[in-house]
């Protein structure tokens, strides 16, 4: 008995993916109607590198993802939260300062020592 031999053509155009995500995922930086979410943790922030438009008002909402008190601070303003017990979150309001580079941070004593610190940039 002969046996074929079957060749297989692999038609390479268009992997055709055709199933879509049905949502997108969540980025890490989330900019909704000018809401910045930050997180904290032990012992870091993310982002640890935040850009704004200096003048605008805008609202970052603090979420301390760790299992230690955070807070968040822009050095040289007012603008910070509360100590944010762990699991807890807060949203601030403020107007960002004039052009320049802040550095941003977490004032629990040793926090920042430790690696929570970052820039803030109004431009
Ligand atoms: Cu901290």
């Amino acid at each position: 008995m002969k046996k074929s031999l079957i060749v297989l053509s692999l038609f390479l155009a268009g992997c055709s993916s055709v199933s879509e995500p049905v949502g997108d995922p969540v980025p890490e930086l989330v900019m909704d109607e000018g809401v910045i979410v930050v997180e904290g943790s032990e012992f870091s922030f993310s982002p640890d590198d935040i850009s704004l438009p200096a003048g605008e008002v805008r609202q970052i909402l603090f979420k301390n993802v760790g299992r230690a008190p955070h807070d968040f601070v822009i050095e040289g303003t007012d603008i910070k939260t509360s100590i944010i017990a762990a699991g807890g979150e807060e949203l601030i309001e403020f107007t960002v300062p004039e052009n320049g580079l802040y550095s941003i941070y977490c004032s629990v004593p040793g926090h920042r020592r430790s690696g929570m610190e970052g820039d803030f940039i109004a431009q």
